[in-house]
């Protein structure tokens, strides 16, 4: 195991982690330090680095440099392809978008990638990545046939074939802006059969999505527009509230 998955499973035990997604296009180096400090400081507990389509290695570095030399958290990069990796940050998400059609997204791009990722000594998180409807940009650049938001017994079949794997993580996602959070039922059912961390991502805004997400057992919540939208304000506050409550401190 890696050093950054080590150090987040070993938090794990002690309770639910959050990450904080930031676009380096949204938010450049200034604005993606600040977002990391205060993140840091409300107990986020890494940061994911990516998000858009059509980003350069160029502007990964730069915003991942700002990132480490400002906050202490671990940068890891949430990839859209080759072009997102830098050995700036500290390891990748080696991600299988399991239910796209498109078999570049499922293994070939990473066969081209595997390569790079040693070369730069990024720690790669095996992760399989499942895209619930609605699925936003994702669900429609990534060429995803969507779980249904009610189709809770496919989501366990998607979920344990990662844990089936080999994979680390499973990441239940909704689409980056989604109006609604993946459905809590579908985290409560995902959670009984699955012995591997659950990400849930997409669409969570306020304190009472991450506490209803938080109860169905989700483990790492991640959410990105709430502070692309409104900085360190209210609803970024009160999910890291909710997900320290569920630490108990
Ligand atoms: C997107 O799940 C993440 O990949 C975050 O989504 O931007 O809606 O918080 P939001």
């Amino acid at each position: 195991m890696g050093k950054v998955l080590d150090r987040l499973t070993e938090r794990l035990a002690h309770g639910p982690l959050h990450f904080t997604l930031i676009d380096p296009d949204k938010s450049p180096g200034p604005k993606a330090a600040a977002i990391a400090r205060g993140a840091e400081a409300l107990g986020s507990d890494a940061v994911l680095l990516g998000g858009s389509t059509g980003i350069s290695p160029e502007k990964m570095a730069e915003v991942a440099r700002a990132l480490k030399t400002s906050a202490g958290l671990p940068v890891i990069i949430f990839p859209e392809g080759e072009g997102s990796l830098t050995r700036e940050a500290d390891a990748v998400l080696f991600m299988s978008l399991l239910n796209s059609r498109n078999l570049d997204l499922v293994i070939r791009a990473h066969v081209k990638a595997a390569p790079a990722v040693r070369a730069m000594g990024l720690e790669p998180i095996p992760l399989g990545y499942i895209v619930v409807a609605p699925g936003m940009r994702v669900g429609a650049v990534g060429e995803v046939d969507a779980v249904p938001r009610e189709a809770t017994r496919l989501a366990q079949g998607y979920a344990l074939a990662a844990e089936f794997l080999g994979m680390r993580w499973v990441y239940l996602e909704a689409g980056s802006g989604a109006p609604a959070p993946v459905p809590v039922e579908m985290v409560r059912a995902v959670r009984e059969v699955l012995s591997i961390p659950l990400i849930v991502g997409g669409g969570i805004r306020t304190g009472l999505d991450a506490r209803r997400l938080l109860d169905a057992g989700a483990q790492i919540l991640v959410t990105g527009t709430v502070t692309e939208e409104e900085g360190l304000g209210n609803g970024f506050r009160a999910i890291l509230d909710e997900v320290r409550r569920s630490r108990g401190r």
